[in-house]
């Protein structure tokens, strides 16, 4: 009997998602074993790595350069991204970046010209929402026609609280990234223009919060996004897209409901991992079958690069308080039907 491919994949930073993907892999998922981790923060990389019988590397790239591993995953800090996965490409070897692909669009801009380069993928994005069983079912209901043409989004997309190193543009780069992602994968078509409008601060909040984010498409669909930070209740996530025949709603999943005299009571996720736990898994066991047969469906090194070149358009239209357009270079050929 022919033995199954164990992936060695090897992961870079172990925080929040780093931690959880490693998790996932060693005890949920299929055909991939965690072989190396490297994170400055030493002390927390030998647990993670302790805990599912992977060694630890001194520096990123003897993660990526090491024989055992065979993919990688980069879940550090954003501002890393860019030259971490561009070490991946020159390596040879496949990686699923968590989002964003860059900090900046020139950056965003040469991973997706050292893929072209190479000449196959190896870049996914870590945007799991097009894994999420909800917007899956809220593209089908487009893409089959039941709703007619696509003409607006309304999205809502809140936190329970962020960290006080959080910054007003991190709502736009760290936050409605994934509407901007949802929105550009559903549709079909590029963000042209960004405008962003703020107005009565909510008193837990240290900037700039809540944020109206509107995009305008190729075609002129027009996208609204409540982005709310510190909303205290829980993790809200909302996406209503209308068309000229009907519409299709993603509700925040009731998880349960209990009902008592008082009345009936449900509940809300309390962060991005309870709400898609699921998402998230789907995307990397998706990711793993990817690097095993060159197949990927996930965010591509262009999806990468679009999200951020609208997420730095959106920083601007904060900060000058005007709409800003979005400049795209012209589209690979390498990436159509990507
Ligand atoms: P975190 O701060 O918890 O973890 C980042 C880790 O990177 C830390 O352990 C830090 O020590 C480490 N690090 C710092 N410099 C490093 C280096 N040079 N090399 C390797 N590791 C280094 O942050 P997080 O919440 O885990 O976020 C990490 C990335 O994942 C961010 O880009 C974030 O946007 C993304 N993220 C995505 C989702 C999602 O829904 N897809 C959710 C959370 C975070
Ligand atoms: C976080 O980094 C994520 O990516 C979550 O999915 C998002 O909902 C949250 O706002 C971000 O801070």
């Amino acid at each position: 009997m022919e033995k199954p491919v164990t992936l060695g994949i090897g992961v870079i930073g172990t925080g929040n998602i780093g931690t959880y993907h490693v998790d996932r892999i060693a005890s949920r998922l299929s055909g991939a074993a965690v072989t190396a981790v490297f994170d400055v923060a030493t002390e927390r990389a030998r647990e993670v790595a302790e805990s599912v019988g992977a060694a630890t590397r001194d520096q990123d790239l003897d993660v990526i350069h090491d024989p055992g591993v065979d993919a990688v995953v980069v879940a550090s800090p954003g501002h890393l991204h860019a030259d971490q996965v561009l070490a991946c490409i020159e390596a040879g070897k496949p990686v699923m970046c968590e989002k964003p692909l860059a900090t900046t669009t020139s950056d965003a801009l040469k991973v997706v010209e050292a893929e072209v380069a190479a000449g196959r993928q190896l870049v996914q994005v870590g945007f799991m929402r097009r894994y999420d069983q909800g917007y899956r079912q809220v593209k089908e209901a487009l893409d089959s026609g039941s709703i007619g043409e696509a003409l607006v989004i309304h999205a809502v997309h809140r936190n329970p609280s962020v960290p006080e190193s959080f910054r007003e543009f991190m709502a736009i780069t760290d936050s409605v990234v994934h509407e901007i992602d949802t929105s550009r994968w559903l549709l079909g078509e590029e963000i042209v223009a960004v405008t962003v409008r703020s107005g009565k601060r909510s008193p837990h909040a240290l900037a700039k919060d809540p944020q109206l984010v509107h995009f305008e498409t190729e075609s002129g669909v027009l996208v609204d996004v409540e982005s709310f930070v510190n909303c205290q209740y829980g993790y809200d996530v909302r996406c209503e897209l209308v068309g000229s025949e009907g519409y299709a709603v993603l509700e925040n999943p009731m998880l349960s409901a209990s009902v008592t005299s008082g009345g009936r009571r449900t509940t809300v996720p309390a962060d991005w991992r309870e709400r898609f736990d699921s998402a998230y898994g789907a995307e990397l066991q998706a990711w793993i079958d990817g690097v095993t047969t060159g197949r990927y469906d996930g965010a591509s090194a262009w999806d990468g690069y679009a999200a951020t070149a609208v997420a730095d358009a959106g920083v601007r239209a904060l900060e000058e308080g005007r709409t800003v357009a979005v400049d795209l270079v012209d589209k690979p050929s390498f990436y159509a039907g990507r």
